[in-house]
């Protein structure tokens, strides 16, 4: 018998002892661990989906995008198994998924690191994609997506590191990483990773329901738009004539879609407007104040028009026009209820986040010009971006003074008494478009092989209408371009012209003349203070 004692033998865990961990229960805490990391992205991004806006929230665009693309199939079954509570049923079935997939993604980075933080980047890629097609959604809405990802790839790590190490504790190795700090007990790392298991878990629950709830009940424009139904116009515009659409590749289609109109203002994140609430006020210089609602407003009779919008901002050859089908109420007939009293010029317009335009009164009230108080673009209620649920639009005149998006009131007043948004910005009082043509096509700089070309574009002067449009190519001189039809002068026409185009390089110019015979001005003027002009040119060669 030695005298020396044996040395103390580490005190192996007995398999039924707390501590102990076997593989099937390190695999359960690792899906555990993939749902904590589901609870923590929701959270994460429902609270900063409260700074962005409701319609940001990742769940609610994940919801709205199934609702809209679950294949008809799906839906019809919903429909029949569940009836009224299909929306219900496609919820929970995509709950059960979501669940099994977050399971599945905390087992995988349990066993194979990234790949389970690799399913949630993809998830959350997903999500993104859904935020993007809300329409109304800009770019900022993923902030919320991408934040709830950051935060989870971070927790989700940590508790998958907590959850190796307390394994490893027990099996007496040491965990692979360098990971401060130093590996402890098997009860100190266990203890370690339940803590911050529960701790991410109960706080992404708490604070993740309570950022739902009020995200839920904050106007979400995006739902209440889809929800809304345009009345029929009382007056429809005239059907587009055939011939005001050029048969040329790469030309701007006559009536831009919503989707490809321009979008100009000063709104960060875009405002939330429930039509239930929204009134508009017309004040100031007025007999009889007039203030209407939105349902109000609906049943009146609805005017089509068609008309260009333009942005003052557009350099020569710019793309920040777009020609738009818009549905809406003459201002005039409003304007007409509230009474201006005399000596008054100008109509105030302001938008629910702060932007002002100051129109002058006579545009407004003259019966040639169709101001309209729009709620609907090219047969759709206003997009969100584009002032849902009510813009003010006027042929003839620049965005800034006269297209008030979200628009809430009017301010009958007087030039000298006060001033739009952009006119102490350095941009004028008076803002009419001016005579403009650009070419569309061929694109500046590039190639096309000799023969016939079509040198195509737009030109326009709206509500006063363009009569020709010519081009100079090289030294040559003027040529003149076919004109496309149109519905009205309130809005842009096509041209073209089928150069026989010889080898070489070219330049190509091009002017237009108005309906009143003025010619567009050769001089370049940069578009402060109040418009843009020039001749646009391209250099082509031709091969
Ligand atoms: N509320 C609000 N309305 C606004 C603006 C704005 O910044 N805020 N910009 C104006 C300008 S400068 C232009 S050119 C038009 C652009 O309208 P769109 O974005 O629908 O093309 O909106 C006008 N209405
Ligand atoms: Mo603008």
């Amino acid at each position: 018998m030695s005298l020396r004692a044996a040395p103390p033998k580490a005190p192996s865990p007995t398999p039924s002892s707390p501590v102990a961990l076997p593989p099937r229960v390190a695999r359960a805490y690792a899906a555990l661990t993939g749902l904590i990391g589901i609870a923590v992205f929701l959270a994460s991004a429902e609270i900063v989906a409260l700074f962005v806006g409701a319609p940001s929230s990742p769940l609610f665009a994940v919801g709205s995008a199934a609702i809209d693309f679950a294949p008809h199939g799906v839906k019809q079954i919903m429909v029949d198994l569940f009836s009224t509570g299909d929306k219900a049923a496609l919820f929970v079935l995509m709950g059960v998924i979501l669940v099994v997939i977050c399971a599945l993604a905390g087992i995988v980075e349990w066993k194979k690191s990234p790949w389970g933080r690799a399913i949630f980047l993809l998830g959350a890629a997903l999500a993104a994609a859904a935020v993007l097609t809300r329409s109304g959604n800009g770019v900022i809405a993923v902030a919320p997506t991408v934040v709830g990802l950051v935060v989870t790839l971070l927790v989700f790590r940590r508790l998958i590191v907590r959850l190796l190490r307390w394994e490893a504790s027990t099996a007496g190795v040491e965990f692979p990483t360098a990971f401060v700090p130093p590996m402890q007990t098997p009860v100190i790392e266990r203890r370690a990773f339940l803590r911050f298991a529960i701790v991410a878990g109960a706080a992404s629950a708490v604070l993740g329901t309570g950022a739902r709830l009020i995200n839920a009940t904050a106007v979400n424009a995006v739902a209440l738009r889809a929800a809304l139904k345009l009345p029929k116009a009382a007056v429809a515009e005239k059907a587009v004539p055939a011939g005001a659409s050029l048969d040329v590749e790469g030309i701007t289609p006559y009536v831009v879609s919503n989707a490809d109109f321009y979008r100009i203002d000063t709104a960060l994140t875009v405002p939330q407007i429930d039509p239930a609430k929204w009134t508009l006020k017309i004040t100031g210089m007025v007999e009889n104040p007039v203030e209407i609602s939105f349902d109000e407003l609906m049943k009146l009779p609805l005017v089509e028009h068609m008309a260009t919008l333009s942005c003052v901002s557009n350099d020569v050859g710019g793309n920040l026009i777009g020609n738009a089908l818009w549905l809406g109420y003459p201002i005039r007939d409003l304007l007409a209820r509230a009474k201006p009293t005399a000596g008054a010029d100008m109509v105030l317009s302001r938008s629910q986040d702060g932007f002002s335009a100051g129109t002058p009164l006579d545009v407004l009230q003259d019966e040639g010009t169709q101001a309209l108080l729009a709620v609907g673009m090219n047969g759709v209620p206003l997009p969100l971006e584009h002032g849902f649920p009510v813009r003010m639009v006027v042929p003839g005149l620049f965005g800034y003074v006269s297209a008030t998006k979200w628009v809430v009131s009017m301010e009958v007043t007087r030039f000298d008494k006060a001033e739009g948004y952009w006119t102490p910005r350095g941009w004028s009082e008076r803002g009419p478009v001016k005579l403009e043509s650009r070419i569309d096509t061929p694109s500046n700089g590039y190639s096309v092989p000799a023969g016939v070309v079509p040198v195509a574009g737009v030109a326009w002067e709206p509500h006063t209408g363009v009569s020709k449009v010519e081009l100079k190519i090289d030294k040559d001189d003027w040529v003149e371009a076919t004109l496309a039809d149109s519905v009205s002068a309130d809005t842009w026409r096509q041209w073209v012209y089928r150069w026989d185009a010889p080898k070489g390089s070219h330049t190509i110019q091009v002017r237009a003349t108005s309906a009143t015979g003025k010619v567009q001005p050769s001089t370049y003027r940069p578009p402060a203070p109040n418009g843009a002009e020039g001749w646009d040119q391209i250099t082509v060669t031709v091969t």
